[in-house]
């Protein structure tokens, strides 16, 4: 059993020293109520709204991301995964602008970070249920940061910010972490576990008891994973939103972005490519990955 993340703070004006400092050592920070039950009832609503246009219109892709389509408690289809959520709704994207997730900018520095509302995959919407036909109940053990080197970038430090819409103690399941682990090396970063794969909990794991309305951010190259929830149907639901914190250049995204590689990929070729990525491979230049590819991943080795 994983052990509770201890640390729950209160948000204030600004970040306090001690949640600076207490970031920077783990890569995780948790706020209780950064919004409150009223709030996220329209949030909820207002996921509906959006899910509801989509699925109307028959939209597939948002700006090149896929959506994830699945069946409900009522066999009634929904969107597990939706990308720039707030691009279909006025109050979502009000949200990206409340002033205290400026703040979380500082949490980055000496970068000078900004809200993706229109980069990575913008607001994104995760909505799992755990049935017995549930194609996204769980995530396994992985970073954020890599897809960064596919999309052709270096990897830039980066937050995720997830505001959370059901209530969800630890026995539930939901957001495992490994703290500290986003002051690792790139092998410790690509390496450290299979991708997506590995679902097995980890002796040094937290995991959190979360209330609707909780935020919490995590470093982009903190190891983490979603667990199962051992109920089914209704008590398993879990909506959480999040919110890309990112530096760098400026990279939108638009109707004509292509779709990532790592979207088209059933998860264990991903694992494929992972084990192409082995030092050992990549040295017997038995490797199958591009050139460019691999210039990218010798630059953020060495940078
Ligand atoms: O649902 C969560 O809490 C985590 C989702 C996540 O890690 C991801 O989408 O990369
Ligand atoms: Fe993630």
């Amino acid at each position: 059993m994983s052990k509770v993340h201890q640390q729950v703070y209160k948000f204030g004006d600004k970040l306090t020293q001690e949640q600076l400092d207490f970031f920077k050592k783990n890569g995780i920070l948790q706020f209780r109520g950064f919004v409150d039950k009223a709030t996220v009832k329209e949030f909820l609503g207002e996921v509906n709204n959006v899910q509801n246009e989509l699925l109307n219109n028959n939209i597939k892709k948002i700006n090149g991301i896929p959506l994830k389509i699945g069946n409900d408690t009522n066999d009634k289809k929904f969107i597990q995964r939706i990308a720039f959520t707030s691009h279909y709704s006025k109050k979502l994207s009000e949200f990206l602008k409340d002033p205290r997730l400026a703040q979380l900018v500082n949490l980055l520095e000496p970068f000078e970070g900004r809200i993706g509302e229109n980069e990575k995959d913008g607001l994104v919407l995760n909505h799992y249920i755990n049935t017995s036909n549930s194609e996204f109940k769980q995530l396994g053990w992985h970073t954020d940061s890599p897809r960064d080197i596919f999309l052709g970038s270096k990897i830039m430090p980066m937050l995720n910010v997830g505001l959370h819409l059901d209530d969800y103690p630890i026995e539930k399941g939901g957001l495992r972490v490994l703290p500290g682990t986003h002051n690792q090396n790139i092998f410790g970063l690509l390496f450290r576990k299979k991708y997506f794969v590995d679902n097995d909990p980890d002796p040094r794991e937290v995991g959190f008891n979360i209330e609707a309305g909780d935020l919490t951010v995590h470093d982009g190259r903190l190891w983490h994973r979603v667990q199962c929830s051992p109920f089914v149907g209704e008590l398993s639901r879990r909506r959480v939103m999040y919110i890309p914190i990112v530096t760098g250049a400026y990279r939108p995204k638009h109707a004509n972005s292509p779709t990532p590689f790592y979207h088209k990929l059933a998860l264990p070729r991903l694992e494929q490519y992972r084990e192409s990525l082995k030092w050992s491979a990549v040295k017997a230049r038995s490797t199958k990955i591009g050139k460019s590819t691999w210039k990218r991943l010798k630059e953020s080795i060495n940078s």
